[in-house]
């Protein structure tokens, strides 16, 4: 009687550890509220203001401006170290911007200058 050849079949699975390095908190994205505890809300409308103003938050929490009409506004910050990225124009959208380092974040409109103008203040 003969044994025939036995092919070990050279299967090499190699299982990635799944760690990934997602951003902490950063996930949450379209659910209805109540996620983000330490989340603020700032509002421009067709009044031409930024409301409320200052906010405050700690380093890591997000502002939700929130563009209430159609009317244009964006978000420009003043470029100092730390300072998160501009809001371009928008209408009728709300734009989270996250903000990571301690600081004080003084912005105005793009559209409507100076004289609508904002803080945020990261602490
Ligand atoms: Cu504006």
């Amino acid at each position: 009687m003969r044994v025939g050849l036995l092919s070990l079949g050279g299967v090499l699975l190699i299982v990635a550890c799944g760690g990934g390095g997602t951003d902490p908190g950063g996930g949450g994205g379209g659910g209805g509220g109540g996620t983000l505890v330490h989340a603020k809300r700032v509002t421009a409308g067709s009044a031409l203001v930024f409301t409320p103003t200052p906010q405050t938050i700690p380093p890591g929490d997000t502002i939700f401006f929130t563009f209430s009409s159609a009317v244009q506004h964006s978000v420009i910050f003043d470029a100092i170290a730390g300072a998160p990225a501009d809001v371009p124009i928008t209408t009728n959208a709300t734009v989270k911007v996250r903000f990571l380092t301690a600081g004080t974040y003084d912005y105005h409109c793009g559209v409507h200058g100076p004289s609508m103008s904002g803080q945020i203040k990261v602490q």
